[in-house]
């Protein structure tokens, strides 16, 4: 081989291995004061449960590959009682997807879906969070909606979570998972509001998008400081 060819292939190999550390650089290292919220990853929001998120079940691999770049992970359950106020059965007249007035303000009416101890349910078998410290609960209960992991739908009663990743020394919450428009919005701004740092992985979620849902969602998410990512600008190994 040539002088030149040589010295060229180093010089071309050495920017290669600059580039691969720039991007490694520049890449987020989730640390010890960071928590994943794994949000709602339930049959109930996939293909064959009862309200399914289209794509859902798309999501999984992704958290699976993220989950072990995380220290602390906690997952969501939407675990309402039958006959919950969020279901549109409950309300003489009412169908699914239709709003009505409740003594906190407006509430959206689902079909029945995620009821305690159902199959529905439960988190997706595919699911690989086996390091989750916690399973959160929440929407139990039967007269109050809890899109949020912190606060319920009354904004009086907390979950617990705040105070709970508080006294565990945690600061900084990436979400992911179900759905990126109701649960994970409300959860993300309301960890802003409760003073973490908040990232949504928007490649980990899937949106329900009922009458513009979605891009509303992402302005209150903006609006609030909570920071927009995909997957790939987590270092995983
Ligand atoms: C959810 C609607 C009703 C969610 C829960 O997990 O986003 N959406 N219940
Ligand atoms: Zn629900």
């Amino acid at each position: 081989m040539s002088v030149i060819l040589s010295r060229r292939l180093f010089l071309a190999s050495s920017a290669a291995i600059l580039a691969t550390r720039a991007a490694a650089a520049d890449k987020i290292k989730p640390g010890p004061t960071s928590a994943l919220l794994v949000i709602d990853v339930q049959n109930c929001f996939v293909d064959g449960g009862t309200l399914p998120v289209k794509g859902g079940a798309q999501i999984v691999p992704v958290i699976n590959k993220l989950a072990p770049a995380f220290e602390n992970v906690v997952v969501t359950q939407d675990w309402h009682t039958p006959g919950h106020t969020s279901f549109a059965s409950a309300h003489a007249g009412k169908k699914p997807f239709e709003t009505t007035q409740l003594s906190y303000g407006t509430q959206v009416l689902w079909p029945d879906h995620c009821v305690q101890g159902s199959e529905d349910a439960a988190l997706l078998k595919d699911l690989k969070v086996p390091t989750a410290q916690l399973v959160v609960r929440k929407g139990f209960h039967k007269e109050v909606d809890s899109y949020s992991a912190f606060e319920e739908a009354d904004r009086k009663t907390t979950t617990g979570l705040g105070a709970y990743l508080k006294a565990r020394g945690i600061d900084t919450v990436f979400l992911v998972g179900l759905a990126t428009d109701f649960c994970v919005a409300w959860s993300a701004v309301d960890a802003r509001k409760l003073g973490f740092t908040a990232y949504v992985i928007e490649d980990a979620t899937r949106a329900i998008d009922l009458n513009g849902s979605l891009a509303a969602a992402w302005k209150q998410m903006t609006d609030a400081g909570v920071k927009r990512i995909q997957s790939a600008d987590i270092q995983t190994a």
